[in-house]
């Protein structure tokens, strides 16, 4: 669960909800208008708070903010007129006010999608939703997006030409819509029972979060995790009742709220879905305990096909598995951050924590002067010979009799999951070897060397370990997989974080002369329904079509070193 740092006071005197916004790491700005009806601002610059200082106008409505570009910032809010005015920092100086002109009834929400774009949204006099945009040289026309029911309107985007749209409908729910570069979609209901205060932020791509004063008061939060949504969660028990919210990392999400002395009131949590992935043997037994749990219980969940959530991880790696090219590392990166999202579903405390295949498995610095013994039969089974205890019901104790060897029926346990770890750790260069591969070769050239040299790392591993993670037809039958496919993903991870290369996070950019390949994109299987596998296949049709270059898979999950 999410575990909030304690509200502190920033003081001031303010008469509206405040905005809150983030241009980059630890850098937040907050804005509310004084008794004055103008607008205050003050600042965290990542060491202590400025300001507050005063920006001047005589606004009717809470301000919006929004940044799309370091040490940028735009704000706007209804004139006594109920027309946008809009006032923007360009890192030197402030320019503004200027009137955007509309007649608007709600507060404004404003979005940026890329550098020099900035949507507004806010609803006008007949209900509709209206929107305006700048383009980076001119400000378009006001247009209206129908509807006729909200009361509200929030936007956020976390990529470029993506914009998720969420309104209050009259019926108290929470309707979402989104721009995906083409089009819009359609209002889907996402259920909820809201009266205002109305905020969405998106941490990473495709994670949002979104908040509302509900019908009893209290607050509520509902999240999409990148696979679906986890549903209302109340803050209750909060004093304060947030009404900004910005995020400036992956797992940060800062509230500020208006408390009952009409000070400024700050909350944040360094840990937005505890989605941070650790070193295995380092972690409490706890929660080593709770990802075998997790791991368990998807063998006890099963598909419309009837093959359980942990045998269509190996139906899936057999059938479409991508090894020796260009999309072994983002092909990986999905189906680990999929299996993740499912552990997820059984506990949404739970992270798919690595192996740190530095270190013999049997005998891993735990971080405090001793060693964990990852296969042991309270974590991953044996070491030799079958895997057994906790998971002996994965295969089926060693008889071929109504196996999937047998029947060829991936619903069937494999007949047995065997294991024959080598003495020590695996024989392969250390972590920063691997990492700076390549890094004094041309741009194009840095990707495949990388690539290259992980993935070679990774066969070591694989035969290190032994058994039947040592083909890669019977790899996925073996949950410590997993383990080892999250520390593949955390050196990529690391290779694309690098200081100064930040062009690695870059989908255009970050596969160097492999990123035209085919392989890279096309869209990625099973997921995207083409193989026939179920459910991504008919009679189901959960098709998600993505590419090696989609947001979501670029941008690396969260790890800790
Ligand atoms: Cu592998």
């Amino acid at each position: 669960m999410v575990s909030w740092g304690g509200w502190e006071s920033l003081g001031g005197t303010v008469v509206s909800s405040p905005e809150a916004v983030a241009w980059g790491p630890d850098r937040l700005d907050v804005f509310a208008l004084g008794t004055d009806h103008a607008l205050w601002h003050r600042w965290w610059d990542g060491t202590a708070w400025g300001g507050w200082e005063s920006l001047g106008g005589t606004l009717a409505s809470p301000p919006v903010a929004v940044s799309w570009a370091s040490d940028r910032l735009d704000v706007f809010a209804l004139g006594l007129d109920h027309a946008l005015w809009h006032r923007w920092w360009d890192g030197t100086a402030w320019g503004g006010w200027e009137s955007l002109g509309g007649t608007l009834t709600t507060p404004p929400t404003a979005v940026s999608w890329a550098k020099n774009r900035i949507d507004v949204f806010g609803t006008g006099t007949d209900d509709a939703v209206w929107h305006t945009w700048w383009d980076g040289t001119a400000w378009g026309a006001w247009e209206s997006l129908g509807g006729s029911v909200f009361s509200e309107v929030a936007a956020v985007s976390w990529a470029q030409d993506r914009l998720d749209l969420f309104a209050i409908g009259t019926d108290s729910a929470l309707w979402h819509r989104w721009w995906d570069g083409a089009s819009w979609g359609g209002w889907e209901s996402l259920g909820g029972s809201l009266v205002s205060e109305l905020r969405a932020v998106a941490r990473r791509p495709d994670r949002l979060d979104v908040f509302a004063t509900g019908t009893d008061n209290a607050v509520w939060r509902q999240s999409w995790d990148g696979t679906r949504w986890r549903g209302w969660e109340s803050l209750s028990g909060s004093v304060f009742s947030p009404t900004a919210v910005a995020s400036w990392g992956p797992t940060r999400l800062d509230l500020f709220a208006v408390g009952a002395d009409s000070a400024l009131w700050h909350n944040w949590s360094a840990q937005a879905d505890g989605n941070v992935r650790r070193n295995v043997a380092k972690v409490s037994q706890a929660e080593r305990d709770k990802l075998r749990d997790a791991i368990l219980a998807l063998d006890a969940r099963s598909h419309a096909d009837g093959v359980s959530l942990w045998d269509k991880q190996d139906q899936i790696h057999q059938a479409t598995h991508v090894h020796r090219g260009p999309a072994f590392l983002p092909w990986h990166r999905e189906l680990v951050n999929r299996f993740e999202a499912l552990l997820q579903q059984i506990d949404p405390t739970v992270s798919l924590h690595y192996w740190d295949w530095t270190t013999d498995p049997r005998a891993s610095n735990n971080g405090n002067g001793g060693t964990t013994n990852l296969f042991s039969t309270t974590f991953m089974g044996s070491a030799q010979g079958r895997m057994g205890a906790p998971f002996g019901s994965f295969d089926n104790a060693s008889v071929l009799a109504g196996s999937r060897d047998q029947t060829r029926n991936p619903a069937d346990p494999p007949q047995e999951v065997s294991r024959a770890v080598n003495p020590g750790a695996p024989p392969i260069a250390g972590d920063t070897t691997i990492v700076t591969t390549g890094d004094t070769l041309p741009e194009a050239d840095q990707y495949p060397a990388l690539r290259g040299a992980l993935e070679s790392a990774h066969d070591t591993v694989h035969g290190h370990i032994g058994g039947d993670i040592g083909f890669a037809h019977t790899a996925f039958e073996d949950p410590f997989v997993f383990l080892l496919h999250s520390n593949v993903d955390r050196l990529f991870a690391r290779w694309q974080r690098a200081p100064g290369r930040e062009w690695r996070l870059d989908p255009a950019r970050v596969y160097g002369s492999e990123g035209t390949s085919l392989v890279i994109n096309q869209n990625m299987e099973p997921w995207a329904g083409a193989s026939g596998m179920r459910p991504w296949a008919p009679p189901d049709n959960q098709q998600v079509a993505k590419n090696a270059k989609h947001p979501s898979i670029v941008e690396p999950p969260v790890y800790e070193d």
